[in-house]
């Protein structure tokens, strides 16, 4: 085992619980893990609490999730009290949300901002981890949460020249606290994903030109945003908690929608056009819900990539540009659907030019702009709407070893393993929120959050009313669910797309379909028979040398 500083076995606090990331997932845990009496330290490396909706300040930000179905729900007067302004609530008001829930829970006190975790080990002998945390302290913990989040590990692409561009660079994922002014400039932006989707209109309307810059065109879907009306805020918090309920435990992806149980071939061609026809007038990712099928059949899924694809035909006036904006390369839905405000109508503007960087990819950046096919484009800034390295990116940057110095790095090299995207084997008393295996970014994530701070908590309450120490997910039930999560996405569409889902955004990362698909109700089910049936496919020991000898098994 690499020397390091953890090793030395000197630490400066004690916890019962460290908890990695003050997002939704931490500080929802630390209020549970407090709850059940633990002493909790939390570590957040940015400057304030709030995760993604800290981060992604980027214009035109805003959650594709309904404001009255993204929020928290564990507390009855927080959801009773808290006002949305918006259908989607735009990400300043998210994040004036999470920073009231640790107002109103008093979590600060127990969370160190500006503190990246650097590495952790797990001490066999005393069955407790060791944290490093980059201001030079290590303290012991017997849990270690990585509440780390799906989208938080921010990638810029490897472009030759990009460190002599003598203009301004911005990563959506990592948007200046003050306001960026792109008056009288020539922007560029890479990407044509949900971020830059969401951003390029606002971009547009500000700059002297944008260059959007696109790989692979994009379904997107108009949000139809408006402000909430206070009657429908009056409905949904008289329903709340049967609606909550239904979100969790009836919906596939913990938001309540209505799916007709019919197939899109079910229809007419006439009727399917009045289907969705009529998603689109609602506007939403609930158009995927226009029928029961669009994610398992090909042909099915065809007519709804038809549909949308018609709609750009009609917005975009120049045929051309209408044309290159179609995606024809993954079927609709198997990447994350975009939710747009007047996405496609931006590229009417006179000032807006869709470049197409698919036949020829991105030479290099030049100091004052960047070059494709042969012809250089002057740029005054350049946007990079590219993704992040997903699921696993975040968690790969801590030196995590658990039983004899194997790291999850090794570990994982082949693809994240995981029991229920909960424990990993070999990690024993380490737990990830919303893991790789579990529904979490194919879900409304807060619903996907809850459920499993919920499982962490009762299963560190069983254990301490048994005096048990140590929980880990045994290989044999980890190997398991990790072949079922690899069937159940193998009957679905997703793994045809080039998607980050995959992990196929980033170079060299092992192609392997990481959320869990079968749907937030039915995982949830799954999670609660494990635990009645006496956390079954996890071994609980008091501790010591003794326990759980994985190699064994
Ligand atoms: O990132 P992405 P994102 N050269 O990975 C392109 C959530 N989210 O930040 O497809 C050229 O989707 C890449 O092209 P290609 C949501 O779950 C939610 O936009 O790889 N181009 C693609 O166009 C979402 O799915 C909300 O060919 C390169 C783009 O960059 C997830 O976050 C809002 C390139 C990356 O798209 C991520 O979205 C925003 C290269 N070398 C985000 N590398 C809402 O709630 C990458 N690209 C509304």
């Amino acid at each position: 085992m690499i020397a390091s500083q953890q090793d030395s076995g000197v630490h400066s606090e004690t916890y019962d619980a460290v908890i990695v990331g003050a997002g939704f997932a931490g500080l929802y845990m630390l209020h549970r893990l407090r709850g059940l009496g633990l002493s909790v330290r939390v570590y957040e490396q940015g400057g304030d609490v709030g995760g993604t909706w800290y981060w992604n300040r980027y214009p035109g930000a805003r959650c594709d999730v309904e404001s009255m179905q993204y929020s928290y729900s564990f507390s009855e007067e927080l959801q009773r009290e808290w006002e949305w302004s918006e259908r989607y609530a735009p990400q300043p008001e998210i994040l004036r949300y999470a920073n009231h829930v640790a107002d109103r829970f008093d979590l600060r006190r127990d969370i160190q901002l500006g503190t990246r975790v650097e590495a952790a080990t797990f001490h066999e002998d005393e069955s407790r981890w060791s944290v490093a945390t980059q201001d030079g302290k290590t303290v012991s913990a017997a849990y270690f949460i990585l509440a780390t989040g799906c989208l938080s590990n921010a990638r810029i692409p490897d472009f030759k020249g990009l460190d002599r561009f003598r203009g301004a660079t911005y990563h959506t994922g990592h948007w200046p606290h003050e306001k960026v002014d792109f008056t009288g400039q020539r922007v560029g932006i890479i990407g044509t994903g949900s971020s830059a989707i969401q951003s390029i209109p606002i971009i547009a309307g500000e700059a002297l030109h944008l260059f959007v810059f696109q790989r692979t065109p994009n379904f997107s879907v108009p949000a139809h945003n408006a402000s909430l009306p206070p009657e429908i805020e009056r409905e949904w918090k008289a329903d709340y908690t049967n609606r909550r309920r239904r979100a969790r435990e009836e919906s596939r992806n913990g938001i309540l929608t209505v799916i007709p149980e019919r197939g899109a071939l079910d229809d007419t061609e006439e009727a399917r056009r009045l289907e969705y026809e009529a998603g689109w007038r609602r506007g939403g990712i609930s158009f995927m819900a226009s029928y029961n099928n669009l994610l398992l059949d090909q042909a099915s899924n065809e007519t709804a990539c038809e549909f949308v694809r018609s709609k750009i035909a009609e917005i975009v006036r120049d045929p051309a540009v209408a044309k290159l904006l179609e995606p024809h390369d993954h079927p609709i839905g198997s990447k994350r659907l975009c939710v747009d405000t007047g996405y496609y109508e931006t590229f009417n503007r006179p000032n807006v030019t869709l470049v197409d960087i698919r036949s020829h990819s991105i030479e290099e950046i030049l100091p004052d702009g960047l070059r494709t096919g042969g012809k250089d484009y002057q740029l005054d800034s350049i946007v990079f709407g590219t993704g992040f390295d997903a699921m696993t990116g975040s968690v790969a940057k801590i030196d995590i070893r658990g039983r004899a110095g194997t790291t999850l790095n090794q570990k994982w090299a082949e693809g994240p393993r995981t029991y229920l995207g909960l424990m990993s084997a070999g990690f024993p008393n380490m737990f990830i929120i919303t893991g790789p295996g579990s529904p979490s970014v194919l879900s409304n994530m807060i619903v996907s959050i809850e459920q499993h701070v919920d499982w962490i908590s009762d299963c560190v309450s069983y254990m301490r009313e048994r005096n048990l120490v140590v929980v880990e997910a045994t290989k044999s039930a980890e190997d398991h669910w990790v072949t079922q999560v690899n069937e159940v996405a193998s009957s679905t569409l997703y793994p045809q797309a080039n998607s980050w889902y995959m992990g196929a955004n980033i170079p060299g990362k092992p192609r392997i379909f990481m959320p869990y698909i079968g749907g937030v109700g039915a995982y949830r089910q799954i999670c609660n028979g494990v635990a009645a049936r006496g956390y079954e496919g996890f071994r609980m020991t008091s501790g010591g040398h003794g326990a759980i000898p994985v190699a064994a098994e």
